[in-house]
C-alpha cells in the first residue's frame, strides 16, 4: 500500500510513521507536513533514508499542490493527523484552527474523491464530546455521546468530524474516524502538559498548574494510539467512529507531582496560575467498541509509559532544547509571563 500521512512531523503522526514503517515494511509512506512551529524534521530523522519513505513539505489547505501529489503518488489511503492541536493557542488565535482543521480536512477529502474514492481516516479527539463532571466517575464518552465542544480547537475538530461523515453520506467516501484521549510519549511538543513539566523541572523552572490542578485527563501512551489507528485502517468498518482511550484518568496535579518525584525535584516548583478559559473538567473514554470489534486494548500501563517518556526526554535533550530555545520563548512569555 501507498499511504499519505499528514502531520507526520508532529507528535502523534511522527510516532505513527515510525510504528507503521516497522510493522508494514512492504508499504510506502508519504508524509505531508507544512512544518509549522509544531513540526520537527528531526522527529523524522530516523526514517529519512528509508526507501519506503518520502517527506513532502506541503500545506494540506494547498489544493493545487495536494492534487498534484495525489496525481503523482496515487495513494491507496490517507491518514489525516495534520492539525493545529493546542487548546491554549486556539483561545488566542482561532482563525488558523478553522483553516487547517476544517478547510485542510475538506481539501484532503476532495483529493481522495478526485483520485478514485481513496480510503480516508480522520484522527480526531475526545474533546469533541466536551467534558464530564468531576463528581460523576460513572460517566464516560461513548461513540454516541453528543458532540458538545468547549474551545475553538475542539470546535474545529468537531466541524471536521461532521464534514468527514457528510462526505461519506453524500459522496460515499470510505472513511473512518478515531477519537482518542490525551496522548503522551516521545516527541511530544513541550507546550503540552507532560513535556512542559518535564522540561521545566529539568531546568528548575516554575511548574505552571492551571487553576487548582484538579482537572482530569485520560492518558494513553502514544504507541497504543498508533496501534489503534493501524487496526482501524486495515480492519475498521467503513463509516464508523471508534473511541480510543484507556481508563487511565489522572488529575493534572498528580501528574505534575509524579514528574517532580521521578526527577528528584521539589514540590516548591509548583506555581498555581490563572485557569484556562472554558477549561474542560474531565475526559474519560469508554473503549468498548474498539475492544469488542477490533480486539484493541491499551498495552502500556501509565507507570511504565511515564518512566519511558521521562527517560526519552533525558536522553534526547537536544530535540527539545532546540525547540525551547527558539520562537517558543516568545510563546512562553506571552502565555505564562503575567499569568
Ligand atoms: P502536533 O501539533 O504535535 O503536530 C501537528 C503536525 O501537523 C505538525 O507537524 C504540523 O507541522 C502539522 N501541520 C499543522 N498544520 C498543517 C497544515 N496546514 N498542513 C500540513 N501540516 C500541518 O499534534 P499532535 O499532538 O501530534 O496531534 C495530531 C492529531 O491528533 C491532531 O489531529 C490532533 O487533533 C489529534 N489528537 C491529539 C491528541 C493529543 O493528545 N496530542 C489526542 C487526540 C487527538
Ligand atoms: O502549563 C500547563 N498547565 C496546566 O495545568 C498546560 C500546558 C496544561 N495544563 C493543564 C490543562 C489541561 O487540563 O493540563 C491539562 C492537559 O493540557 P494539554 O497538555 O494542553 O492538553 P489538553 O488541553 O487536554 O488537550 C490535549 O488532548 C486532547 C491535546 O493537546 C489535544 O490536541 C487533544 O485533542
Amino acid at each position: 500500500m501507498n499511504i499519505i500521512v499528514t502531520g507526520g512531523a508532529g507528535f502523534i503522526g511522527g510516532n505513527f510513521i515510525h510504528y507503521y514503517l516497522k510493522e508494514h515494511p512492504e508499504d510506502r509512506v508519504i508524509c505531508v507536513d507544512k512544518l509549522t512551529y509544531a513540526g520537527n524534521l528531526s522527529t523524522l530523522a530516523p526514517v529519512m533514508d528509508n526507501p519506503n519513505f518520502r517527506f513532502c513539505r506541503l500545506d494540506i489547505c494547498d489544493r493545487e499542490n495536494v492534487f498534484s501529489l495525489f496525481e503523482e503518488e496515487k495513494p491507496d489511503a490517507v491518514i489525516n493527523f495534520a492539525a493545529e492541536s493546542h487548546v491554549d493557542r486556539s483561545i488566542e488565535n482561532p482563525g488558523i484552527f478553522l483553516q487547517t482543521n476544517i478547510i485542510g480536512t475538506a481539501t484532503m477529502m476532495d483529493a481522495c474523491r478526485a483520485f478514485g474514492n481513496i480510503r480516508y481516516h480522520q484522527v480526531s479527539t475526545d474533546e469533541v464530546y466536551g467534558d464530564l463532571p468531576l463528581d460523576r466517575p460513572d460517566l464516560f464518552f461513548t461513540e454516541t455521546t453528543p458532540i458538545h465542544t468547549s474551545s475553538p480547537y475542539s470546535s474545529s475538530k468537531a466541524g471536521a468530524d461532521l464534514l468527514v461523515q457528510a462526505y461519506q453520506r453524500t459522496y460515499g467516501l470510505p472513511i473512518t474516524i478515531s477519537r482518542c484521549s490525551n496522548n503522551y510519549g516521545p516527541y511530544h511538543f513541550p507546550e503540552k502538559l507532560i513535556p512542559l513539566m518535564i522540561a521545566n523541572c529539568l531546568n528548575d523552572k516554575p511548574l505552571p498548574v492551571y487553576g487548582e490542578g484538579l482537572n482530569v485527563r485520560d492518558w494513553l501512551y502514544v504507541e497504543d494510539h498508533c496501534k489503534a489507528i493501524d487496526l482501524i485502517l486495515h480492519k475498521g468498518r467503513i463509516g464508523e467512529v471508534y473511541n480510543v482511550g484507556g481508563h487511565n484518568e489522572m488529575r493534572n496535579i498528580d501528574i505534575v507531582k509524579l514528574i517532580i518525584e521521578a526527577l528528584g525535584k521539589d514540590e516548591s516548583l509548583i506555581t498555581y496560575v490563572t485557569d484556562r478559559k472554558g477549561h474542560d473538567l474531565r475526559y474519560a473514554i469508554d473503549p468498548t467498541k474498539i475492544h469488542e470489534e477490533l480486539g484493541w486494548l491499551p498495552e502500556t500501563k501509565f507507570q511504565d509509559g511515564i518512566k519511558k517518556t521521562i527517560k526519552w526526554y533525558l536522553e534526547n535533550r537536544q530535540w527539545w532544547e532546540e525547540i525551547i530555545s527558539g520562537e517558543y520563548q516568545n510563546y512562553y512569555e506571552k502565555m505564562y509571563g503575567n499569568r
